[in-house]
């Protein structure tokens, strides 16, 4: 999979794949993430990217121009499945939806900004709008690297046994049940003694009831 990343913040978006298992991924090669500057496709000798809204009212917008640059320029040395937008208006991210992009080949991610982009860059470049949830961040960079995580973890040979995806919350629509570490006992704080026990069905079965509970008490939406 090769993920390339449109914003005008792009040092927003170094680090998050600089550590753990997102800088493993790409070490494997099993992922590549470009980063690419809006501001390097940008208008005239002050490199424009945003300017104010027809019709007036306060905040900048992204212009078609510069996005389009970049885009056509990405286009021109591969196919891409998707280019997403990243908004607070989109659709609301899921697991389902992460895994059937993690299916994907190739994907851009345009980050919004201020008011956002011009709205024919939505209609014309952008195939798919996401939003990590209801609430409003500065820009769309964060949102960006949560759903890069959320794709990459689920690529063949990223996660190994330890960090298995298979039993992560929601990947069969449950939250995950409790879990422990030594020590069996910790200022008289117990771990439940069926895990200690050796008896493999029983702990599975405990950890599916436990799983019903939770999801019951915390998500009863889930069920
Ligand atoms: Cl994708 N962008 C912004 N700016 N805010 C958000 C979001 C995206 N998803 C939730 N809030």
């Amino acid at each position: 999979m090769r993920i390339d990343i449109i914003t005008v913040l792009p040092e927003l978006l170094e680090s998050p794949f600089e550590a753990s298992i997102l800088k493993r991924a790409i070490q494997k090669g099993l992922v590549e993430v470009h980063l690419h500057n809006l501001r390097e496709y940008g208008m005239g000798n002050y490199k424009q990217v945003d300017d104010y809204q027809f019709g007036g009212g306060a905040g900048m917008v992204l212009m078609i121009e510069p996005i389009d640059k970049c885009i056509s320029s990405l286009k021109t040395e591969r196919k891409y499945d998707e280019v997403i937008y990243l908004t607070p208006d989109g659709e609301t991210l899921n697991q389902a939806i992460t895994n059937e992009l993690s299916l994907k080949g190739n994907l851009i991610l345009l980050c919004g900004h201020y008011k956002g982009v011009d709205q024919r860059v939505r209609e014309s470049l952008v195939t798919r709008e996401i939003s990590i949830g209801d609430y409003v961040l500065s820009g769309g960079e964060l949102a960006a690297a949560v759903l890069s995580d959320a794709i990459i973890r689920l690529l063949p040979g990223v996660l190994n046994d330890e960090t298995s995806a298979l039993t992560d919350t929601f990947q069969d629509n449950l939250l995950a049940p409790p879990v422990y570490t030594r020590p069996s006992n910790y200022k008289g704080m117990e771990v439940p003694k069926i895990l200690t026990s050796g008896n493999t069905p029983k702990i599975e079965q405990w950890r599916e009831e436990e799983a019903l509970k939770r999801t019951q008490s915390r998500r009863p939406d889930l069920l």
